[in-house]
Formats: structure tokens, C-alpha cells, sequence
């Protein structure tokens, strides 16, 4: 049925909360992998968003605080944070969006009876999936931690909810030690051993991508090293795509510990010559500085191989995505992967993804308005097929998944 401007926005509302999500890059693990499933309110206000937002408001030193335990951290957080200070930040705004979803009322309440009240409402990870309508997650998953890896000798979790990739960040940040894990792994002893290794663990995993995050000094490693060429053509062997996160800068502040990171630069061109000179290899990309964002989506109208997923941590701000997405669309069409959630407690799947369709339903609501207008015939049937292909199709197709 063709639809009106009248009947246009409800539509598009409930296709956008009832279509199912696949989500292309978490931090979450399935509840068996024990001490790496983070789920509940104390982990959620542990999350490094906000401890980087507290330890720069207030004057709370960073070891002091990396010394309480997490309870007292994350009761710290939301004294400082919620009741001190209004919560306007997309981090605190996060929090209050899964109170809210969960119906728990914080007026008058003690920071232990809300984690009470919320402990006992979300429980599960299905508790979440359901919530959050996501069907399945990619982890970030790091050969090079053993203790991390052990996840895949276990045969006791869902390996269609939870999909494994390879995260090969520690290549190049520790390569030394990365070798020798390598070598302790296969019993090789020479440099093929990384292959080798990455070899065991794709047959261990069954990893729907490798990926690595990137600055302008590592980017040029990648181009120029014989070790990533060899990893390049075993990837295009395996035809699993390469995903780029760029622009990092790690330890800005090392005291912050993981909250420390933030913006590098980053040299486009390089990965326009990555597209030419690896065609047959494909590259997911993601680009922290907003400053990059519009060469990034001219390259990918010009590299078939190119595709842009997400925003990323720092770009995962209501203000940019609003800019950003319209920019994406307006020269892509919906060739792309509009986001990623990037949550590391299964929770925040319920809120970044609230948070993405409040902000995707009007901005897709001007767009199909306009087609209207021009006599272009919108059916509910053209809807649903946009937002599967936004929401997993255009992601599931370029990893190769059915
Ligand atoms: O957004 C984040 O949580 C960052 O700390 C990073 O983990 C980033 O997403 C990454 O995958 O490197
Ligand atoms: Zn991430």
C-alpha cells in the first residue's frame, strides 16, 4: 500500500523498533565467558565514558580512584555525576535512557536501592537482546590474550548470537610478545608462525572479520610491512574483510587508564592507495575525527571495497550524527552501515541503540518526505526493505554472512 505524509511517521517508527538489529562491533561476551561478561548497574556506571567525564569535572585523582572497588567507584560516579551535577552528557543521558526504559523511578531513592531495584529487573543477556531488538553481536575478540581466547575452547554458548572477529591491535603494539604467543601456540618457529597462528584461530572462532585500530604512523606499517602484506592476502584467502579504525591516539592521559585514549591523525589518501593496491581485499572503516569524516565518504563512493560502518566512540555524539548521517546518505544512498554500538556491558545495547533510532526516524522521516513530494510512491514494503538493509543486511552482505 502506497503510504501518505500522514501515515508516513508512524509507519516508519514502528519499522524502525520492530526490525531486528545485527550489530557490527561490541566489546560483549557471551554470560559463560565468566570473568568477561559485564552486565548489570555497577558495571554500567564503571564504564570508561564516564569515568574519563568524572575524572575531568571534578578533582577526584585517577589512581585514587583505580584503587576503590567497582562498587565504590560506581557509586562514586553517581554521586558526582547524577545527583552533583545534571546528567547532560550522552554517557550519563545513557544511563538514565535504560532506568527509564526499565520504568525505575530515582527520585528519593539511595544509589544501592536503585542497583537493587535495576539488579533485579535486567538478569540475562536475553533480557537485553530482547530489549534492545538486536538478534546477534560481533565481539572483539584478541588472539593474543590467552586468557580472553579461551572463550572459543568452550563449546557451551550461542556462536549465532555472539560472532567472533579477530582483533589484531596488539600486531603492532606489542609485536614481540604477540610472536612469541604465536609461536608458544603453533610450536613454529619462524615469522610464519602469525599466519600460522591466525590460521588455528580462525578454525578455533570462525571470525566474520579481522580488524585493527590505527593512527598515521601505524597506517604506514600496514602499508609498508611484508608481515601485513602476508596478513592481507590471508585474508583475501579467507574473504574476510579488514576493518579500520582510525585515529587513535592511545594513553593521551596515562593515568586515566583506558579512559585515557583519545584523537590522532590520520592520512586518508594512504587508504584510498590500501583500496588500489589490495582490490580484492575488503576494508570496513570507521573514523574517529570528525575532521575526516567527509573524505571518508567521498572515498567510499569512489572504492567498491570501502565500507563505512558506524560512530565511533568519539563521533557517537547526537549532534555529529546528525550532521554526519545526513552527509553519508546524501552521497551514498543507504550503501553503508549507519552504526555500531560498541557497548562492553551488554546493557548499553539497550540505550545506544535507543538512542540511534531517536535520531535516525526523523532524519529518514525528511528524506522519504521528499520522495513523496515528488510523487515517488513510498510503500511499507520499500521501509522495511531500507531499514533491514540499514540495520543488518548491508552489514550481513559485505561480511558474506546469509
Ligand atoms: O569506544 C570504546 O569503548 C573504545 O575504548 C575502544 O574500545 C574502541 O571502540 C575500540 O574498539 O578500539
Ligand atoms: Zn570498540
Amino acid at each position: 500500500m502506497i503510504l501518505s505524509s500522514d501515515d508516513l511517521s508512524d509507519n516508519l517508527f514502528k519499522v524502525i523498533n520492530e526490525t531486528n538489529i545485527f550489530d557490527i562491533h561490541t566489546h560483549i561476551f557471551p554470560p559463560n565467558h565468566q570473568n568477561y561478561f559485564l552486565i548489570g548497574f555497577k558495571n554500567l556506571l564503571n564504564y570508561h565514558y564516564l569515568i574519563a567525564e568524572l575524572l575531568t569535572a571534578t578533582d577526584i585523582d585517577a589512581s585514587k580512584f583505580y584503587s576503590y572497588n567497582d562498587e565504590k567507584r560506581a557509586s562514586l560516579i553517581w554521586n558526582e555525576l547524577f545527583e552533583k551535577r545534571t546528567p547532560v552528557s550522552e554517557a550519563c543521558a545513557g544511563v538514565l535512557t535504560i532506568l527509564n526504559e526499565l520504568k525505575i523511578e530515582i527520585n528519593n531513592k539511595n544509589f544501592e536501592s536503585i542497583c537493587n531495584e535495576y539488579d533485579k529487573k535486567i538478569n540475562s543477556d536475553k533480557n537485553i537482546f530482547a530489549l534492545s531488538n538486536v538478534s546477534s553481536v560481533v565481539m572483539t575478540n584478541n588472539p593474543f590474550d590467552i586468557d580472553e581466547w579461551s572463550l572459543f575452547i568452550n563449546d557451551d554458548w550461542d556462536k549465532k548470537k555472539y560472532l567472533a572477529s579477530l582483533r589484531l591491535d596488539d600486531l603492532i603494539l606489542n609485536y614481540e610478545e604477540s610472536l612469541k604467543k604465536a609461536k608458544d601456540q603453533t610450536e613454529m618457529n619462524e615469522k610464519d608462525s602469525i599466519i600460522a597462528y591466525l590460521e588455528k584461530c580462525y578454525s578455533q572462532s570462525n571470525p566474520v572479520y579481522a580488524a585493527v585500530s590505527l593512527n598515521l604512523a601505524t597506517f604506514k606499517n600496514l602499508l609498508n610491512d611484508s608481515l601485513w602484506k602476508n596478513i592481507l592476502d590471508w585474508l583475501q584467502i579467507k574473504k574476510l574483510p579488514l576493518s579500520l579504525m582510525l585515529g587513535v591516539k592511545k594513553a593521551v592521559n596515562k593515568n586515566f587508564g583506558l579512559a585515557g585514549d583519545g584523537i590522532g591523525n590520520i592520512n586518508l589518501k594512504e587508504l584510498s592507495n590500501l583500496c588500489n593496491l589490495f582490490p580484492k581485499n575488503k576494508f570496513l572503516v570507521t573514523c574517529l575525527s570528525l575532521d575526516d569524516q567527509h573524505e571518508l565518504t567521498v572515498l567510499a563512493r569512489k572504492h567498491p571495497n570501502l565500507r563505512i560502518f558506524g560512530f565511533w566512540w568519539f563521533m557517537n555524539q547526537p549532534t555529529l550524527i546528525k550532521q554526519i548521517l545526513k552527509m553519508r546518505i546524501d552521497m551514498l544512498g543507504f550503501s553503508f552501515i549507519p552504526q555500531h554500538s560498541d557497548a562492553r556491558v551488554s546493557d548499553q545495547l539497550i540505550y545506544k541503540w535507543r538512542h540511534f533510532k531517536k535520531i535516525l526516524h526523523p532524519i529518514l522521516l525528511e528524506y522519504y518526505q521528499d520522495l513523496i513530494n515528488k510523487n515517488f510512491p513510498i510503500t511499507e514494503i520499500i521501509l522495511q526493505r531500507d531499514i533491514n538493509n540499514l540495520f543488518s543486511s548491508n552489514a550481513k552482505n559485505f561480511l558474506g554472512i546469509k
